[in-house]
């Protein structure tokens, strides 16, 4: 049957953590090995294994964590809160893999006792911000907090929980990409016999908002430092959206990409522009087969495909498999998958709570 919306909100979570977990094995291994990809899923996927073994998580569902906590226990959106409890977190907890730069935001947020959530953050990198991928990897909640928030309401939203670290434009529009990609999934009803849905049109309805985001944060950072501005195009990431496109329609003529091809036309590294799209992409491409790994199930498809890109793979892992969980909702994602994962009930209990609170509503 139809996923009803809570099902949508654990998808969502428990696919991000199944992202993380699984595809931190691989980070940084690029390309990845084919053979070794295999195995490691097929053995993941095992229905009776002799022991599970478990993966811990990484920076990406600890910050995920941070924010559902702070969004189930004050009911609203606090900067100076959020900046708390990622600082505290990580000081608690720091060698789960975070960049090699946001640390230092966590150390002058705690200098500073998170007087001033964003100010840290626009000091970085000489004053231009960090365009990572780490505003766009916890964002997920973002979209689950939001849900019933106009869609202007949830863009500001999902930049500023991005800005308490990331403010370069092309780090804060990752997240906000990324937070409306699993916003346009929840509002997408897939074929109850074949998971089927219109790709085209959901790709669409992102170009034409980010086409418009893009616009509008250029005209904003231009102004401010149009000598420091160098990028070559106004609208990264819609010219990405705008290439996965391309991609589609010429796959519908000759054969699919590789997971390698796909990695060196849209990016796997650690900045959002190349790692956003990506996951987008491989939600996408669970629509089909995927050549030599034998499954019908659309999440499976996508946590396989994205890991595939290697590179940044547990956040592009992430990130589709956060979308794609909220997409095909929690019924289709293997039982066995989840076993694998640190800390899936806490995240299920969190999915639950943000259900229940969007529901009151
Ligand atoms: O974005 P961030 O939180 O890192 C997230 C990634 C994910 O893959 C996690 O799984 C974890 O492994 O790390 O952390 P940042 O330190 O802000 O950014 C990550 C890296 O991107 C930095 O260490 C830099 O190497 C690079 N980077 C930049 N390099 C040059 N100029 C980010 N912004 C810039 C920049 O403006
Ligand atoms: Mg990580
Ligand atoms: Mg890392
Ligand atoms: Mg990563």
């Amino acid at each position: 049957s139809v996923a009803n919306l809570v099902n949508r909100f654990r998808g969502c979570l428990v696919g991000g953590l199944i992202g993380d977990c699984l595809g931190s094995p691989f980070e940084g291994d690029n390309p990845i090995s084919r053979s070794v990809l295999y195995n490691f899923v097929t053995k993941q996927l095992e229905e009776s294994p002799k022991t599970v073994q478990t993966f811990p998580y990484t920076d990406d569902t600890a910050m995920t964590k941070s924010i559902c906590e702070s969004f189930i226990q004050l009911k609203q959106f606090d900067a100076k809160d959020m900046a708390k409890r990622f600082t505290l977190e990580y000081i608690r907890d720091p060698k789960r893999g975070y960049g090699g730069n946001v640390i230092d935001v966590f150390a002058a947020l705690n200098h500073t006792h998170f007087e001033e959530p964003y100010s840290p953050a626009r000091l970085q990198f000489n004053g231009s911000g960090s365009y990572g991928n780490g505003g766009a990897m916890r964002t997920n909640p973002v979209a689950l907090f939001g849900y019933h928030l106009p869609i202007d309401e949830l863009i500001e939203l999902s930049g500023n929980c991005a800005k308490i670290t990331h403010s370069n434009r092309n780090g804060y529009n990752g997240a906000i990409l990324q937070c409306l990609a699993v916003r346009e999934a929840l509002n997408t009803i897939p074929s109850q016999t074949d998971h089927s849905f219109d790709v085209n049109s959901y790709l669409n309805r992102l170009i034409e908002k980010m086409q418009t985001i893009e616009t509008k944060s250029y005209e904003k950072v231009s102004i401010g430092s149009k000598a420091t501005f160098n990028d070559v195009s106004e609208t990264p990431f819609t010219d990405k959206l705008n290439k996965i496109k391309t991609i589609f329609e010429s796959e519908s003529k000759v054969s699919e990409l590789s997971g390698e091809m796909v990695a060196h036309i849209l990016g796997n590294d650690v900045s959002a522009l190349k790692s956003v799209p990506s996951a987008i992409y491989s939600v996408l491409r669970s629509q089909k087969a995927i050549e030599n790994f034998d499954t019908t199930n659309p999440f499976v498809r996508t946590l396989y495909f994205s890991l595939s890109l290697g590179g940044d793979t547990d956040t592009i892992g992430s990130m589709a498999c956060s979308i794609a969980g909220a997409l095909y909702g929690y019924e289709v994602i293997p039982n066995i998958l989840q076993k694998h994962c640190e800390d899936i009930h806490l995240i299920v209990k969190y999915a639950d709570d943000l259900y229940n609170n969007v529901s009151k509503n």
